[in-house]
Parts: structure tokens; C-alpha cells; sequence
């Protein structure tokens, strides 16, 4: 019998969301292992030994521990092509990697609860965290919604959900977490579209275990 697929995860963690997505639109069933990041369990030597760098997701499959949200989807996508996360042609590909990029590399990063906490730490007060978590999501958003402004599709990059939309809609959520301003009707349109579709709606965090609001 084949290993069962195993998702290393916490329900707030909006990178483990992403492979819940992906995983969904694949139709590949998983069980989920939930790593309290508030209480630290991602640092648990147990947890390094399968991913050294102490963040969700990490995700067994195939015989691999595979870790980084976008190269697990990137994985999941050339093993398991349909239905497809990236456009045929190449310009569609380097446009919709470019959109997850800014979101995956240059957005969440920089509001990593290790960064939070760092700020916190510098700064001297509890508000600089979600200040600053804030200012990150207003500023790579407005960004990413410039990409997109001249998108005609439902989603981001035309009628069918893809990479940049996984990686969209749970930053979106990380955003309202912060408090954001919420200026962006596209993408709150793309959000919308998304979240009526089960592979996004049932995988938020609001159905993972552990979720408390
Ligand atoms: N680039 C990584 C980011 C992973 C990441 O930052 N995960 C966060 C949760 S969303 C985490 O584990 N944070 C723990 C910490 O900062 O200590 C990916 O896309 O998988």
C-alpha cells in the first residue's frame, strides 16, 4: 500500500493553506499533522529533522519530504497535471510565477510571525507587529493588484483558478487579519470567486484542526 500523504501544517499558517489548495485541485487525499506555531512546535527537533529551516508546510508524498509552498505546488502540478496550476505558454507561465513570486517571496516574508515577533522585540511594543504586518500586506497588495489591473479573467490570470489565485486568497486573509485596508475590488472579486469553489472555501483555516478564531 502506498504511504499516505501527509500535510505538516497549522490552520493559521496562510503557506500551508496554499498546499491544502493545490492538494485539493488535485484531488489527492491527505491527512493533516498540526504544528502549534504559537507554542513553538515547528522548532521540535522531531519537525527539523523533516524540514531544517522550522516553517510549514511540509509535505510527505511520493517517498519525499518536500517543503516550500511553492515548489511543493510546482511538484504537485508536473506530477499530477490535471488540472493545471500554470497556463500552457510560456509567457503565461513567467506572468502567473512572477504574481506568486510577489506574493510567496516579496509579501509574506516580510510578515513571517518570526519577523512579527522580531519587530515586536526592536521596536519595544506589542502594536508594531500587526502595524507593521499591516503596512507589508497594503504595500505588496496594491503591488500585486497593479499586476493584475489589466486581467480580464474571473481569476487572476484568466477563467480558471490557478497558482497566483492559491497564493492570492490566503494572503488576502492574512491582510484582514492585520487590519488592512481593504482597496482592491479586483482582487477582492478574484477572492470572492475563488471562495465559492470548494477546493478554497473547505480548506480554510476555519475547517483545520486546532482552528480557534
Ligand atoms: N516560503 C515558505 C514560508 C513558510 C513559512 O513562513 N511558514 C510560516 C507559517 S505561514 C511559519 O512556519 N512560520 C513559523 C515561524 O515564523 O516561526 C513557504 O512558502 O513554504
Amino acid at each position: 500500500m502506498a504511504n499516505p500523504v501527509r500535510l505538516h501544517a497549522y490552520f493559521r499558517s496562510s503557506a500551508s493553506w496554499r498546499v491544502r489548495i493545490a492538494l485539493a485541485m488535485k484531488g489527492i487525499a491527505h491527512e493533516t499533522v498540526a504544528h502549534s506555531l504559537l507554542d513553538g512546535e515547528q522548532r521540535d527537533p522531531a519537525y527539523l529533522a523533516l524540514n531544517p529551516q522550522g516553517l510549514v508546510p511540509a509535505l510527505e508524498i511520493d517517498g519525499l519530504v518536500l517543503t516550500q509552498s511553492l515548489a511543493i505546488c510546482e511538484y504537485l502540478d508536473e506530477t499530477r497535471p490535471a488540472p493545471p496550476l500554470l497556463p500552457a505558454d510560456p509567457a503565461g507561465r513567467a506572468h502567473v510565477r512572477a504574481l506568486a513570486q510577489a506574493i510567496a517571496c516579496d509579501v509574506h516574508p516580510l510578515q513571517n510571525l518570526r519577523v512579527l515577533q522580531a519587530v515586536v522585540k526592536l521596536v519595544g511594543s506589542a502594536e508594531a507587529g500587526p502595524a507593521w504586518g499591516r503596512r507589508v500586506c497594503e504595500e505588496g497588495l496594491d503591488a500585486f493588484a497593479a499586476l493584475v489591473a489589466n486581467e480580464t479573467g474571473v481569476f487572476c490570470a484568466g477563467d480558471t483558478p490557478g497558482l497566483a489565485d492559491i497564493m492570492l486568497v490566503p494572503q488576502l486573509a492574512n491582510a484582514r487579519r492585520f487590519g488592512a485596508d481593504l482597496r482592491w475590488p479586483r482582487l477582492l472579486a478574484i477572492e470572492q470567486a475563488c471562495m465559492a469553489l470548494p477546493v478554497f472555501a473547505d480548506t480554510a483555516p476555519q475547517h483545520q484542526p486546532g482552528f480557534t478564531p
